[in-house]
């Protein structure tokens, strides 16, 4: 790897104060009431950025009532959609006019780079409220043609409070994709932070109330996700719960939602997603499209592709070509301009991945590439590629979410699928071939949620997203996420003259 090993040691000091560190409830920054605060750190150097407030139980219950309060009573729900999407499309240009200041908290409390986040995330945020926005007005029921005598259309109704669980890999999309389209359809909001980084939803949610929010509508409550998150996935009076994180984590949304009052659940979860590249494939343009589909964003993305399958005839070439490639991989301070990869979120999620490498040299696959931690400051690592990785090794099967590329070898397209499917998770997959043939066959075989041929990663606000099998329930983005805030009322008439 390439690094800048004194940005490392001497971390850059961002110039920004940070204002927000309250809980936001019912449109004012407020304490716990517990008076309880929580350190966040920064990943480059585990020093404190901020004490937040932890929100516990009696928390949730306060920022239950309000969103309670704002969908009884409004204005929110009742406002006429033109009214909500033109203060989403405000909130959308307060996000764009604080670009770099989101980037900037982006930035510090997770640690990724900085360009990344200003040039990527948080405009694909602004985008994302936008088209939201743009549905507020388009949201409409059906007239159904029933049997009999009777005037029959639906009515789409928001939801009620929609309780929202976030991860701490893109705190802002996930606030995005969580909050957008929950709004357009009118309901309202307690939304969870992840511990780790709670510091961005918190200015994002201050800038939609300077643009007309009604306070109530949109409550951030930080806390920890045994206390805060269960609070929420067990209230009696939440709705609709959606969550983001760890497979085993969504078990535990789901039981708490059925043991409470069975509000509705979904849940985008982990992931193991296959990367395949077939023989006729540019094996320069594979290699680097590998890359970036398994290292961005330090490797913390439910979608990295984490099973990187090469046809035998193209495999040596490959390997000895992802061990030049993450060689060059520049890692250092994420501030730092042309900087690809920063530190890990934290020490548990660095000494997990650290793990996984060791497991991985155990287990007989052969270390092409890094494998050690970098400096003594932070959760920095070693890009790291392993070849001859096998199926059954754990490498091969569990979700290490960290900057470990694991390289198999296969030689058959009905292999590759069987291989490809023979995993509890099934999020995304990435497909790289010349053949229309080939990719048309994999396209439909694979039992995956998103499927990229000859790309990676391509999030448009507008693309469904989520898993098969142990990856999740339901979609987020596109007109498929409405689905997950909006009740259908069936409204039947009789009719006084059939004839007519
Ligand atoms: O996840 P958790 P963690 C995977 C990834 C990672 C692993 C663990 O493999 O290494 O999960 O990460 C809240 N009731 N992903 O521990 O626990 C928690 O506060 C209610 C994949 O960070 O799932 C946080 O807000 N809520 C993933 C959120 O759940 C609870 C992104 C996620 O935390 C809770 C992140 C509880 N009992 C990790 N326990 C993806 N799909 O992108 C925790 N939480």
């Amino acid at each position: 790897y390439s690094t800048n090993a004194s940005s490392i040691e001497e971390p850059i000091k961002p110039t920004f104060h940070v204002d927000h560190t309250q809980l936001l409830i019912d449109g004012k920054f407020v304490d716990s009431a517990s008076g309880k605060t929580f350190p966040t750190l920064d990943p480059r150097n585990g020093q404190v950025i901020a004490h937040v407030s932890e929100g516990q139980h009696e928390d949730v219950d306060r920022a239950v009532a309000a969103a309670r309060k704002a969908f009884d009573h409004g204005p929110w729900p009742k406002m006429t959609a033109y009214e909500r999407q033109r203060i989403l499309l405000r909130a959308a240009d307060l996000l764009e006019k604080h670009n770099n200041e989101l980037a900037t908290l982006e930035t510090w409390d997770n640690g990724k780079p900085y360009e990344q986040a200003a040039e990527i995330e948080v405009p694909m945020l602004t985008r994302l409220i936008r088209y939201y926005a743009g549905w507020a007005d388009k949201i409409h029921g059906l007239t159904v043609p029933a049997d009999g005598p009777h005037q029959v259309h639906t009515l789409h109704e928001p939801i009620g409070v929609a309780g929202q669980i976030i991860p701490w890999n893109f705190p802002l999309l996930m606030f995005g994709w969580k909050v957008g389209p929950a709004l357009a359809c009118g309901n309202t909001i307690v939304l969870k932070t992840s511990e780790q980084t709670p510091l961005s939803a918190l200015y994002a949610a201050k800038l939609f109330h300077e643009a007309g929010l009604p306070p109530g509508v949109l409550n951030i409550v930080s806390g920890f996700g045994p206390i805060a998150g269960a609070a929420l996935a067990s209230h009696m009076d939440v709705d609709k719960i959606a969550f983001t994180g760890s497979t085993a984590t969504g078990k535990i949304i789901l039981e708490l939602a059925a043991k409470s009052n069975l509000k509705a659940a979904t849940l985008e979860l982990g992931g193991k997603s296959p990367f395949i590249v077939c023989e006729d494939a540019d094996v320069d343009q594979a290699v680097e499209l590998a890359h970036f589909a398994l290292f961005f964003n330090q490797g913390q993305c439910c979608c990295a592709g984490s099973r990187t399958f090469v046809h035998e005839s193209v495999y040596d070439e490959f390997v000895e070509k992802a061990k030049a490639r993450a060689l060059k991989r520049v890692v250092g301070d994420p501030f730092k301009s042309g900087v690809e990869q920063g530190p890990q979120i934290d020490s548990k999620q660095f000494e997990k991945i650290l793990k996984y490498i060791n497991s991985g040299v155990e287990n007989g696959a052969t270390l092409e590439a890094g494998g050690e931690k970098i400096g003594n400051k932070g959760f920095y690592i070693q890009p790291t590629v392993f070849s001859n990785v096998q199926d059954e090794m754990l490498i091969a099967k569990d979700e290490i979410f960290g900057p470990v590329q694991t390289i198999l070898k296969f030689k058959e397209i009905d292999e590759v699928i069987r291989r490809a499917n023979n995993s509890r998770f099934g999020l995304a997959a990435g497909i790289f071939t010349k053949s229309i043939d080939t990719a048309n066959t994999l396209t439909r075989a694979l039992r995956v949620g998103s499927v990229w041929v000859n790309c990676y990663d391509v999030f448009d606000a507008t693309i469904p997203f989520g898993g098969y099998k142990m990856s999740g329930q339901g979609r987020e983005k596109g007109e498929y996420s409405l689905k997950n805030y909006l009740q259908v009322k069936a409204v039947v008439t009789p009719l006084k003259n059939p004839a007519w």
